[in-house]
């Protein structure tokens, strides 16, 4: 096993990582930005060390500065976390000729993950099934032909992207040359590849990933699938293990598809096969993230499997030490992501400092965050602040816990995505188990989102009310009286009208 590890990570993510280190015994290294220099993750870690200014891309993206304090305090191992450097396939080599154990998948998976049109080409040769669509470069003119005999509407995608980004749409004909003129430069822009590809664009479909966990040793099995549909501008908001309403034999057949995705890569460690599901029931190889993801806390849950634990054990060569049939899930977890974001306006960042955060708990109750009283959201990073996750027997049941505990918890100073949770939690849809990518603005933005007055601000009203008619009550009561001079009592009820007035 490792000496010691260094989280290359920030935040609720660099914590999630360290408590499995904590609970092996393994001494945690933090790693930190200026910014974050009294964050929680530092404070949590054996040992922690500056590595850059607030921009990522100075701190945690510096490869060299990393792996130069991973030899300095003698961690023979890393974890990336998810985001920043964890699907950085020259990464995990640098960390590999540095002779330090990348605790991850192989360079190689992660390379040809991260390709898009590789990934696809993988999967429709090792059999999986991919959204009928073209990878080869073509000119305008062939493209419409493609695009004809796919049948729109189609999706135009970045070969280099993935999550959403450089991604359109096109439902006419005549939008077509434009699109590509357009995704191409987008392309070229944000990833420094101009290579894009076509699929036919599935309406209405259900995001559904399937999480597996690979060994050194050729094992490769699936914990489970998670519904991941809930999610705003490609921002994940509820995650579902396992997922609603799929029939026991579709679910098998989409966990055998992960399965065979994620082996036609040789895949080591935790990672996650993510599918589109129609609404014929037809599903479809999206992509593979090669890493492990914010959402993992619900499949541990149902399945009582520490997915980081995993990781660190199959990175340091152990053999998978649990069947595939002796995986069994056990009732349902959702997970909401808290962002400190305004969900009463356009949801739109409310970085500042948190001055009250009181977190929920109970049963069937996990809270994962980085924050604390006090703490400052930054406007450098993800502003998401918490993940709650809330485990029920049933649906229904984790359901009621999880809006118990979205009431539970107090975030004071920013605004934040619980009411918005709130609402989901009681939107019929939702408890219907009938969702799909279209969710969020099908059912909140089409029809505007208000806020409820709170239980707050109606005691603030009442307490103003309740004092104006005392001091009136007051002001008559001695006006009833003899006193006419200096202090009488009109005079000081109009001084005191005049005064609420300002
Ligand atoms: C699609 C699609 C419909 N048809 N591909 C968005 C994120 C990236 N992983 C792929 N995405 C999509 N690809 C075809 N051929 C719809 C989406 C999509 C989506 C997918 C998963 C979760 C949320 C989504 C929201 C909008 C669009």
């Amino acid at each position: 096993m490792f000496k010691k590890i260094l989280v290359a990570n920030r935040g609720e993510s660099a914590v999630r990582v360290l408590r499995a280190c904590r609970e092996m015994e393994i001494p945690g290294v933090a790693i930190y930005s200026d910014p974050d220099r009294s964050n929680l993750h530092v404070r949590y870690a054996d040992e922690a060390y500056r590595v850059g200014p607030a921009p990522a891309r100075d701190s945690y993206l510096r490869m060299d500065t990393i792996l130069e304090i991973a030899k300095k305090c003698g961690a023979d191992a890393i974890h990336p976390g998810y985001g920043f450097l964890s699907e950085n396939p020259e990464f995990a080599r640098l960390c590999a000729t540095s002779g330090v154990v990348f605790i991850g998948p192989s360079p190689e998976a992660i390379r040809s993950m991260g390709d898009k049109v590789e990934a696809r080409k993988l999967m429709e040769a090792a059999g999986v099934s991919v959204v009928p669509g073209v990878t080869s470069e073509l000119d305008d003119e062939a493209a419409i032909k493609e695009i004809k005999r796919i049948g729109l509407p189609v999706m135009v995608k970045a070969a280099a992207g993935g999550g959403g980004k450089g991604m359109r749409l096109v439902t006419e004909e005549s939008q077509i040359a434009s699109a590509l003129r357009g995704a191409r430069s987008e392309a070229q822009s944000a990833f420094g590849n101009p290579a894009i590809y076509i699929e036919r664009a599935l309406q209405r479909a259900r995001h559904i990933e399937v999480q597996v966990l690979g060994d050194k040793h050729g094992n490769l099995i699936h914990v489970g699938e998670r519904d991941c549909s809930i999610q705003r501008r490609h921002q994940k908001v509820i995650e579902e293990c396992p997922a609603p309403g799929l029939s026991d034999d579709l679910r098998k057949r989409i966990h055998a598809e992960g399965v065979k995705a994620a082996k036609a890569v040789d895949y080591e460690g935790a990672g996650t096969v993510e599918f589109l599901l129609d609404q014929s029931g037809e599903f479809y190889f999206l992509e593979m993230n090669t890493r492990i993801q914010v959402e993992h806390a619900i499949t541990e849950r149902t399945t009582g499997i520490d997915l980081v634990k995993a990781q660190i054990r199959i990175a340091a060569g152990e053999p998978l030490w649990i069947k595939q049939e002796d995986v069994v899930l056990r009732g349902v977890a959702l997970e909401c992501r808290i962002y400190a974001e305004d969900p009463f306006n356009n949801f739109m960042p409310s970085p500042g400092v948190i001055t009250v955060f009181r977190e929920p708990g109970g049963a069937g109750v996990r809270l994962d965050s980085g924050v604390y009283d006090g703490f400052k959201v930054p406007m450098e990073y993800d502003p998401m602040v918490a993940k709650l996750i809330a485990h029920g027997g049933n649906r229904e049941e984790a359901i009621e816990r999880c809006t118990r505990a979205l009431r539970e918890f107090t975030i004071k100073g920013i605004r934040t995505s619980i009411p918005f949770h709130l609402r989901v939690m009681k939107n019929p849809t939702f408890i219907k188990g009938d969702v799909d990518t279209t969710f969020i603005e099908r059912e909140f933005l089409s029809k505007g989102l208000s806020e409820e007055r709170t239980h707050d601000e109606v005691a603030l009203v009442t307490a103003c009310v309740a004092a104006f008619r005392r001091d009136q009550a007051k002001a008559l009561e001695l006006a009833s009286g003899r006193n006419g001079g200096e202090d009488s009592p009109w005079k000081i009820a109009g001084r005191q009208a005049a005064l609420r007035r300002i």
